[in-house]
């Protein structure tokens, strides 16, 4: 079949794809092209933004080169909130055909738009997202990425049909109904964030159903951070590739990062999306390799540039040519964001290294919740983790030695000793989105 020439997996690569491959030279001219238009574009039209150029002394024609992008002021989340709802927008509402929201973790959410043009684009760069994990026309990819304000099930839908696939826009939820779908429809690809997915093969595993044995070849999960190791307990329970994809609704929505055949590092659609790696105390551009805070430009968006806008995601970009020949730039898998680390005893805890130990130990499930507490001005954190019914029912010995190696792999990892609580399947919340998996007690 010709579809099968075009799966990435295979060798071959899509021709969604061929932006992905443009030489060096060619991509920066048009990097560089379109990072003069859009700087120009919000000088005009965002006052924000032309405030603080002008507070700078600069103007649109200040930017000759790639390097000059490093003049412009950044833009962070606060000044979204700032002008909510509509103060950030460079086209006027008649030419904004889309709206999503972001609902942050208080107050009134942050507000995002899209022009005709924009959502194009969107689409285009997540038709590149899953053609380079593989998939191709014939695919039927199940989307449960929530649809909504939420930019998961909306991007991923109009880049499943970008691709030629076949979508069903099942939205997260339902797990039962989610598990039915794939197996009656010969569900080829399936994404959602990767927690939901543990879920469902939780689900699956008690309805009797062996997703190893259904043509489901492919998972494509992002929006929240997941470790390696949750990546070898996906692949190995559902018979798939599991692949990493990264986005954020200030920028774009899902379709900025995504990983290839490879696994070995997300490539950046940077022809859209321009990347800077800075330090994230002082703002300071950090070398290629070096890990800092990610800065993304929009170098295409019409309805709402975002310059140097801070991700407080933390990664380091790869320098080293990619095995899958593209020429876009990769970075490493987020594992932290730079507002999720707390302290316990003078140690930089981050959630990722908590799941990083868990997962290495048998008899825990990949289900668990960090508690932090504050007792008399001290911080201090518990982990509940699910252990598997074997292990919770042989109750004192399996349990006492789970709880052991535990402990150990935790402190190997942190360097601190940490309250366990190891407690029976299901009494932790599942998620149909993104994981909630820091409580955060310390200010009750
Ligand atoms: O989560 C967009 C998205 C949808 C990405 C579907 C991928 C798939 P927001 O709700 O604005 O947008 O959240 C963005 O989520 O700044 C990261 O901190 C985190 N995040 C997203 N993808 C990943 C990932 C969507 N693959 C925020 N790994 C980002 C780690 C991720 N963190």
């Amino acid at each position: 079949m010709l579809t099968e020439l075009w799966n990435d997996a295979e060798g071959g690569f899509h021709p969604a794809s061929a932006p992905d491959f443009l030489p060096g030279r060619a991509l920066q001219e048009v990097q560089l092209r379109r990072l003069r238009a859009v700087v120009a574009r919000a000088y005009q039209n965002v006052e924000l933004f032309r405030d603080r150029m002008e507070e700078r002394g600069l103007t649109p024609d200040s930017i000759q080169s790639l390097e000059d992008i490093q003049q412009l002021p950044f833009t962070v989340k606060t000044d979204l909130r700032d002008t909510y709802p509509f103060g950030l927008f460079a086209s006027p509402m008649a030419d904004v055909v889309r709206l999503h929201a972001s609902s942050g973790t208080t107050g009134k959410p942050i507000v995002v738009a899209y022009t005709r043009e924009d959502v194009d684009v969107w689409a285009e760069v997540m038709a590149r997202t899953l053609a380079s994990c593989g998939l191709h026309r014939g695919d039927i990819l199940q989307n449960a990425f929530g649809y909504g304000l939420f930019t998961g099930g909306l991007g991923a839908h109009y880049g499943g049909e970008t691709l030629g696939a076949t979508v069903i826009p099942i939205s997260g939820g339902n797990t039962d109904r989610q598990i039915m779908l794939i197996r009656d429809f010969s569900v080829t690809a399936l994404c959602c964030t990767p927690s939901y997915f543990t879920h469902m093969i939780e689900r699956a595993r008690e309805l009797d159903v062996d997703l190893r044995n259904l043509p489901l070849r492919v998972g494509i999960f992002g929006a929240e951070p997941w470790t390696d190791g949750m990546r070898r307990h996906i692949e190995a329970e559902a018979g798939i590739k599991a692949y990493d994809i990264y986005g954020l609704s200030e920028i774009i929505g899902p379709g900025v990062a995504s990983e290839c055949s490879t696994q070995e590092g997300l490539h950046i659609f940077e022809d859209h999306f321009y990347p800077e790696i800075i330090d994230p105390e002082t703002g300071e551009a950090l070398p290629d390799g070096q890990e800092g805070e990610l800065v993304l430009t929009t170098l295409s968006k019409k309805a709402m540039p975002m310059i140097r806008y801070r991700t407080r995601d933390i990664t380091s970009l790869i320098t080293e040519p990619c095995a899958c020949g593209r020429t876009l730039r990769r970075m490493r898998r987020i594992g932290r964001r730079s507002d999720d680390m707390f302290i316990i005893r003078g140690v930089n805890v981050f959630p990722s290294q908590v799941e990083a130990a868990l997962l290495q130990v048998e008899g825990t499930l990949p289900h668990y919740q960090i508690i932090l507490t504050r007792d008399q001005g001290l911080d201090r954190m518990a982990v509940e983790v699910e252990v598997t019914p074997e292990v919770f029912s042989d109750k004192i010995k399996a349990l006492e030695e789970v709880r052991a190696r535990l402990a150990q792999a935790i402190e190997h990892i942190l360097g601190i000793r940490v309250e366990l609580r190891l407690v029976e399947p299901r009494s932790i919340a599942r998620s149909e989105g993104k994981a909630k998996r820091v409580i955060d007690r310390r200010n009750d």
